[in-house]
């Protein structure tokens, strides 16, 4: 059993532990953490007889209001829950480490970002922003992307976004568009969805959020996984270095794997297959060891060029064009370690993009302004306690030394007399630092200006960067976005609330309104009140940054791949199997049922998933080994067939050994078009009895691609 002694902190200053120390779970340990103990106890450590039986008077008679133990376990089980985060509420977290690959000491003065020799302990939470705690990992949203660095001058939160920009100029407009997309209050309904009458109202009498709408409606809102999801900062910040000299600065995190997305059919069988399908992937890679990767990466602005864009770095609705500042590379994120207690670690850590550090600042960015103030405000009524910090999550790894003291669940114990500065009783400490003594300071940007509420003219062009990320996409994308601009303002029930969108659809793209239009059957609206922005330009520049078409695609690293397989399977085909784990995929074996199934060479095959379990949704490709028996089981199956049908609906990765093509066939009648038709790119066949090399890397190459959308009628496809 876990003794009070036990649970103290190791370090005998007090209960900070050593700035040296940099594991985040030692330190939690140290402190609080506990293994389970043999002996049951009440909360006083009171050991329990019997937890089975309340105190009665009598076999059959009443419960007694003496039984103290009965009251404290249901008075504790009764507050078990706290308020959910009014967004972001649904998420998952994970521990790793920030390496720096080189000095940044001539942009900043960052401890962190000095000595590429230095490792950064961090914890990430990702999560979508609409849904309640309880709602489906795919629904289409933006992801939060949260990363907390533990460094020695203090924690850094670098709280940011999958997508680059925000839907709002100004903070005070947060709480309406928040309450617009929820659930609408009369009825609660509908749950993490943005396709209803409330969202879109909002939006079509908002201008300003159309650059952002369009990375909702394309397939980055509906992402395969975390890991493969980029970040982003949004806000401008500043750097600042040793000599007090600023630049702008953006933050961005580009994913090791590439950025891949599900697609929308996928995204609504998933809700309903797996809701967790975002959480599992990401506790299952950390648990397996295929750890997702992050490089950081910044765009850095000199003061000099401020007002060079024809866009304004304070806007959060606008990115900077990597084309225009391209993206360094100065370090790499690894998550490493899941959490050992969900409520304790990801649902207690307290992010805050006020937790800055000597060497990083703010703008004048006007929503940045905003959440200065919310993320600690809301902290009070989410934790309960103006002590949030001390939660061990919450607790940064360098010393904690103020004059605050008690309020709610106060848990350090400061010894002495003295909480008031200045003082003399307590040697004038803990006491003030300058600069270059390491304190921190803000930024001395020159202000003199109106007290007033007016937006900066800079803030005007709502549709440029819209219809930049419109030209940018490839065809695919631009159908996807298409295609879910149809489905949510489809779901809307106000005809006015349709016309006004596509009329600002009109200005981002007249293509683009003119197909959404056709796909609602209604007419392009002349332009809304309010929403006479910017003429229309032409042809704006691409940029290559803004398409998936044009993501990382060289690693299977955490790539899931199913093999569909039956009584008397090929052997010989199964060695794919081994190749594709060596390149860091998960290889699952579906069978009709559970158990096991054997082999041409009466091997036993543990099954992973019966086939009414699970779906091609689950996983990134299929594979189908040959064996006469197996494939004829398979093909007389229901859930095999429609397994392959929909995996290439999805445009995935689908290899067939000797006659397991015979599936791929099946599928293709069943869908409604010809045996052969099921081919194209990332249908991959070889009808040798053995296993060649180049089949095995054309496969892993294609898996690697991690979808196929241009394989032609797609659409026609029955599934
Ligand atoms: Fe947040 N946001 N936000 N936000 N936000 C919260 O803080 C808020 C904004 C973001 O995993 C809340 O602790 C305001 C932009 C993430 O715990 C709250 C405004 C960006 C998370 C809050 C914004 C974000 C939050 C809710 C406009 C991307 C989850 C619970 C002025 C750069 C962090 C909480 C986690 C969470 C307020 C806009 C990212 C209420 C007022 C822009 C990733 O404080």
């Amino acid at each position: 059993m876990t003794t009070p002694k036990d649970q103290k902190p190791t370090n005998p200053t007090g209960l900070h532990p050593s700035p040296a120390d940099l594991n985040r779970s030692e330190q939690a340990a140290a402190m609080l953490a506990q293994e389970p103990g043999e002996t049951l106890t009440t909360n006083q450590g009171l050991p329990v007889s019997d937890n089975q039986n309340s105190l009665r008077a009598g076999s059959r008679g009443p419960t007694l209001l003496e039984d103290h133990i009965l009251r404290e376990k249901i008075m504790h089980f009764d507050h078990e829950r706290i308020p959910e985060r009014v967004v972001h509420a649904r998420g998952a977290g994970a521990h790793g480490v920030f390496e720096l690959y080189k000095s940044m000491s001539h942009y900043t003065k960052a401890g962190f970002l000095q000595d590429p020799q230095v490792k950064t302990p961090v914890f990430v939470r990702f999560s979508t922003v609409a849904g309640s705690r309880g709602s489906a990992d795919t629904a289409r949203d933006v992801r939060g992307f949260a990363v907390r660095f533990y460094t020695q001058e203090g924690n850094f939160d670098l709280v940011g976004n999958n997508m680059p920009v925000f839907f709002i100029q100004d903070a005070i407009k947060f709480p309406d568009l928040i309450h617009a997309v929820k659930p609408e209050p009369h009825h609660e309904i509908p749950q993490a969805s943005s396709a209803h009458d409330t969202f879109w109202d909002f939006i079509s009498l908002m201008p300003e959020s159309m650059h952002t709408i369009m990375w909702l409606m394309s397939d980055r809102a509906i992402p395969r996984s975390f890991a493969t999801m980029e970040g982003f900062g949004v806000h401008t910040f500043r750097f600042i270095n040793e000599s007090g000299n600023s630049v702008f600065v953006k933050f961005h995190w580009k994913p090791v794997r590439g950025v891949h997305s599900l697609v929308w059919d996928e995204a609504v069988k998933l809700a309903g297959k797996d809701a967790d399908f975002h959480r599992r992937d990401l506790w299952d890679a950390i648990n397996q060891g295929q750890y997702p990767e992050w490089e950081l990466g910044v765009q850095i602005v000199p003061e000099e060029d401020e007002y060079k864009f024809d866009f304004d770095l304070l806007d959060a609705t606008k990115l900077i064009p990597e084309l225009l500042v391209p993206v360094q590379i100065i370090g790499k994120l690894t998550l490493n370690r899941n959490p050992d207690n969900f409520f304790a670690e990801t649902e207690q850590v307290a992010f805050h993009p006020g937790h800055i550090v000597p060497g990083i600042d703010f703008t004048n960015d006007p929503l940045l302004q905003g959440r200065l103030f919310s993320y600690t405000d809301t902290q009070l009524s989410r934790l309960g306690s103006p002590n949030f910090h001390e939660i061990p999550i919450n607790r940064p790894i360098a010393a904690v030394n103020n004059n605050q003291r008690d309020g709610h669940m106060r848990q350090t114990i400061v010894k002495g007399r003295v909480s008031y500065e200045p003082n003399s009783l307590g040697k004038g400490l803990p006491m003030q630092k300058p600069w270059d003594q390491g304190g921190f300071v803000s930024y001395g940007e020159p202000m003199e200006e109106e007290k007033i509420r007016v937006r900066s003219e800079g803030f005007a062009d709502h549709f440029s960067q819209a219809a930049l990320f419109w030209r940018s996409q490839s065809q695919w994308e631009k159908d996807h976005i298409v295609s879910a601009f149809c489905f949510e303002l489809g779901k809307v029930e106000i005809d006015a609330v349709r016309e006004r969108m596509v009329s600002l659809l009109g200005q981002v793209d007249r293509f683009l309104a003119h197909r959404v239009a056709e796909g609602l059957g209604m007419a392009v609206a002349p332009p809304a009140h309010g929403a006479e922005a910017l003429p229309y330009t032409d042809e704006p520049e691409m940029d290559t940054a803004l398409s998936l078409a044009n993501s990382r695609k060289n690693s299977i690293i955490g790539r899931k791949i199913a093999v569909l397989v039956a009584d008397n399977v090929d052997e010989e085909s199964l060695v794919i199997c081994k190749t594709l784990e060596a390149e860091g995929a998960s290889v699952k074996f579906i069978a009709p049922r559970l158990g096991e199934v054997k082999s041409n060479e009466d091997e036993l095959i543990k099954v992973n998933y019966s086939l009414p379990t699970v779906g091609s949704v689950l996983f990134d490709a299929v594979f189908i080994p040959g064996g006469q028996q197996s494939v004829e089981t398979l093909c007389a199956n229901a859930h095999a067939v429609l397994f392959v049908k929909e995996a290439y609906k999805h445009g995935k990765a689908i290899a067939a050994h000797h006659n397991g093509t015979l599936l791929i066939a099946q599928a293709a009648r069943s869908a409604g078009v010809a045996d052969g038709a099921f081919k194209g790119p990332g249908v991959i066949t070889l009808s040798s009895e053995t296993i060649s090399d180049s089949f095995s890397k054309s496969f892993i190459a294609a898996i690697a691609m991690h979808r196929f959308p241009e394989r032609p009628d797609l659409d026609a496809v029955v599934a």
